[in-house]
């Protein structure tokens, strides 16, 4: 009997994957995917919870498909599965939905923080959002969910709801627990270092993007925004900028804060931001060029995908039968 443990991620393809993806997502999914039994989606249901261009988001699902095996994920070792492929997942989210609260809903900050930037689409997906989240982790009886600090309110959330599901139908759903980096759980905008490093707010100068050309990403971390002192200083309060640039060049790197700190101190902020971009121009490398190459194998991409949902269609599948047996609905 396969005894590893469970884990499923996923990232919305609603736009080219950022530093912040990688830094905060998928680098530690690598690092996970020998000791796990992992599940990693396109999560392109959750992506329309936001208005997409239909061809722009085809694109970008296959795109971040080529940069999740170029940042090391095999698909041999780890399921990659689009997520409107396993309709299971839609199921299992109307199911949970019904034992979800609104009160819950309403208290998510992701739900407040995305419908006050997008006033004028404020729909039904973008609140019950955390219902599918919850499907996408249960379904796969999980054991943990490696997410950026942001998203730990819906794992808590996936965890109340499986609680409560249990409570009524007896042990169905395994209880999933956050397993959040320790360094790079949030990286900020190189131009607003007190909000996230998103990957739909890529004109604005602050997001560095895994198929950026050196040049450009060069230019980002000399234009990023630091403060008025000149000490390499790790202080998030008082210095977010200086501090943000200094977790990059940590997981960067591959050193700890304080010995970026020791490494720059009396440097002052041309130096560092220099060695920041050149740690950063080196990581990405091999992450494009491989991207590159694998994004004209459309032969080979679809493959995966297509294999990847068969795999996880049949664990989900497992689940969603035992739910819908519980809840009380006719069996075929
Ligand atoms: N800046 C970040 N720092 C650390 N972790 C991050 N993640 C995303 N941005 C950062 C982590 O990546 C995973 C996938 O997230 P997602 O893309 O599905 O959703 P998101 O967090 O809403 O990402 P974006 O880039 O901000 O997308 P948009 O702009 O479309 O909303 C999660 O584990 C997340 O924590």
């Amino acid at each position: 009997m396969d005894e590893k443990k469970i884990i499923l991620s996923g990232i919305k393809p609603s736009g080219a994957l950022t530093l912040g993806s990688y830094l905060g997502a998928i680098k530690n999914w690598v690092e996970l995917s020998d000791t796990y039994n992992c599940y990693y989606m396109m999560a392109d249901m959750h992506a329309i919870t936001i208005r997409q261009d239909p061809a722009a988001l085809r694109r970008t699902t296959l795109e971040q498909i080529a940069q999740y095996i170029a940042c090391g994920l095999d698909p041999d070792k780890n399921v990659i599965f689009i997520q409107s492929q396993v309709p299971a997942h839609a199921e299992l989210s109307w199911v949970l939905s019904c034992y979800t609260m609104f009160g819950e809903l309403s208290r998510m900050t992701q739900f407040k923080d995305k419908s006050a930037k997008n006033a004028d689409n404020i729909n039904a997906g973008l609140f019950t959002y955390p219902a599918l989240m919850a499907a996408d982790i249960l379904i796969y009886q999980a054991d943990l969910v490696p997410v950026g600090d942001d998203q730990k309110q819906h794992v808590e959330l996936t965890r109340d709801i499986a609680g409560r599901f249990n409570g009524i139908y007896g042990d169905v759903f395994k209880l999933p627990e956050p397993f959040i980096p320790k360094v790079g759980a949030r990286i900020m905008s190189l131009q607003d270092p007190t909000s996230k490093m998103s990957k739909s707010e890529q004109d604005t100068g602050g997001c560095v993007c895994l198929m950026d050309k050196p040049e450009d990403i060069m230019r980002a971390f000399k234009r990023a925004v630091t403060d008025s002192d000149t000490r390499v200083r790790y202080d998030v309060k008082e210095k977010p900028g200086v501090s943000n640039l200094m977790q990059i060049y940590a997981v960067a790197a591959g050193k700890s804060v304080i010995e970026t700190e020791k490494d720059f101190d009396c440097r002052g902020y041309g130096d560092f931001k220099q060695a920041v971009g050149e740690a950063v121009v080196e990581l990405l490398r091999p992450v494009r060029e491989e991207a590159a190459r694998l994004l004209s194998d459309k032969a080979y991409l679809e493959k995966v995908y297509t294999e990847g949902a068969e795999k996880a269609a049949y664990t989900a599948n497992k689940t969603l039968r035992k739910v819908y047996k519980k809840i009380g609905f006719v069996q075929k």
